[in-house]
């Protein structure tokens, strides 16, 4: 595969940005080579400055469940521009959106706009802490939500896939108020929650972890994670950056039908634009300045683009059958892999909720960081590699969770999974 031009970009852009990325986990750290440089994307596909064609998994980590440059919303954003890039005043395109993630999301009584999941995770835990008036918060081990101080403690993620020990620059102050219990895992909440009595504002999580890669929840954790958040007066985020529109339309909380306090959004929600969200019960959103005290802002918050893209590709999945034609094909590339790695004799996990999956290369069953963390790294560095000279692109880390888009067709399947069968018969 030639990769020359990629190179050579490589070369110049470790020049400019730390590790020659804009975001850590792009930087191939774990999988060895160097990063692909992208020209353009085209419905399923990847296509790198040296003409490479690649079958994407990635989909920019989650956002592009219609695939690259769907035509519908292209047109959106190239209609919206020609009316300005941003007002930085309301305008009816936020109200359009708001309604369309409430219609997927109903326990989302009251919206506020942002422009990253991280921002939005900063917002809803100080949501939480204003509403409580406590100060610790409880993440899980592994789990994910964005780089804000206060969330990067045993986090997940590129974190995890650089063997970051938390990270270096939050104070300790700040970290003590992050409590990290074990996902899947009731008795080590339950255990914080005696410790800490009444001084927990809330609890954060992805719902199905995607971040560690996809881990889904064990039956009742959930359900428990509402019972004693409810039990405590504490505030249950739902972290559904990842998983929302993805392990379902409704996200989670209606695949499992639980009610959290509070959802934050973001990925499919700006079409392949910035956009992040905030949002839940009336109440505790009434905390929100200009309204209540709590304060958060944001200079392109609402941004007629990115609102534009968002309501495109919301409309687009609305069609008849899309969520069925997803899931048929996630289930035929999760089928495809477990057999192709049976018929080799490779041992692998393979986990998958919705259109979000991870090829564990383990014998031990995924159910959280302890069971994940022993995943052997340098088999799937192999594996990607192997994947990529056959024409697919997956995320470049054992951490992180595939995805796929609407535009990922039974043909794209197949292809997928002839791939699969190439990097082990080669193995
Ligand atoms: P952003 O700030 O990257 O938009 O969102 C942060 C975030 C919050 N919550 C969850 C559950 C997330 O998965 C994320 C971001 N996900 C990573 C991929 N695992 C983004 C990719 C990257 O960091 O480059």
């Amino acid at each position: 595969m030639n990769i020359t031009k990629s190179i050579s970009l490589f070369q110049e852009a470790q020049k400019l940005f730390p590790g020659g990325v804009n975001s850590p986990v792009r930087a191939f750290r774990a999988v060895g080579g160097q990063p692909l440089f992208i020209d353009r994307g085209e419905g399923p596909y990847l296509y790198d400055v040296d003409g490479n064609r690649y079958i994407d998994y990635v989909l920019s980590w989650g956002p592009l469940i219609t695939g690259h440059a769907h035509p519908k919303v292209v047109e959106a954003i190239q209609q919206a521009a020609l009316k300005g890039t941003s007002y930085g005043a309301p305008s009816l395109l936020e109200i359009d959106l708001a309604k369309s993630v409430m219609d997927f999301m109903p326990n989302i009584e009251m919206i506020r706009f942002v422009n990253s999941g991280t921002e939005a995770t900063m917002s809803a835990l100080r949501l939480a802490r204003a509403y409580t008036k406590r100060d610790k918060i409880i993440k899980f081990d592994g789990c994910y939500h964005g780089h804000a101080d206060m969330l990067l403690v045993q986090a997940g993620s590129g974190v995890a896939t650089l063997g970051l020990p938390d990270s270096p620059g939050v104070p300790a102050a700040v970290a003590a108020d992050t409590l990290v219990a074990n996902f899947n895992d009731l008795d080590s909440v339950e255990a914080l929650f005696k410790k800490y009595p009444e001084q927990i504002a809330g609890i954060i999580v992805e719902p199905v972890a995607g971040n560690m890669g996809v881990v889904p929840p064990v039956k009742g954790f959930l359900e428990g994670l509402r019972a004693i958040t409810s039990r405590e007066g504490s505030v249950l985020i739902f972290d559904e950056v990842m998983t929302g529109f993805r392990v379902h339309f409704g996200g989670a909380q209606t695949l499992y039908n639980i009610k959290p306090d509070l959802t934050t959004l973001g990925k499919v929600i700006g079409g392949g634009l910035p956009v992040g969200a905030y949002g839940g019960k009336h109440e505790i959103m009434q905390m929100v300045a200009p309204v209540g005290a709590m304060y958060q802002a944001g200079t392109l918050s609402g941004n007629p683009l990115a609102m534009s893209a968002g309501i495109a590709a919301l409309s687009l999945i609305r069609e008849e059958g899309c969520w069925e034609k997803l899931e048929q094909a996630a289930a035929k590339l999760e089928a495809g892999i477990l057999s192709t790695a049976k018929q080799a004799g490779v041992p692998i996990q393979q986990t998958r909720v919705g259109t979000m999956f991870t090829t564990f290369f383990s014998e031990t069953e995924p159910k959280d960081w302890n069971t994940v963390k022993v995943a052997d790294k340098v088999r799937f560095g192999k594996f990607f590699q192997k994947m990529l000279e056959n024409g697919v692109y997956l995320a470049p880390s054992q951490f992180e969770a595939g995805f796929l888009s609407i535009m990922h067709t039974s043909t794209i399947i197949d292809k997928t999974i002839e791939a699969v069968t190439e990097a082990f018969r080669t193995w």
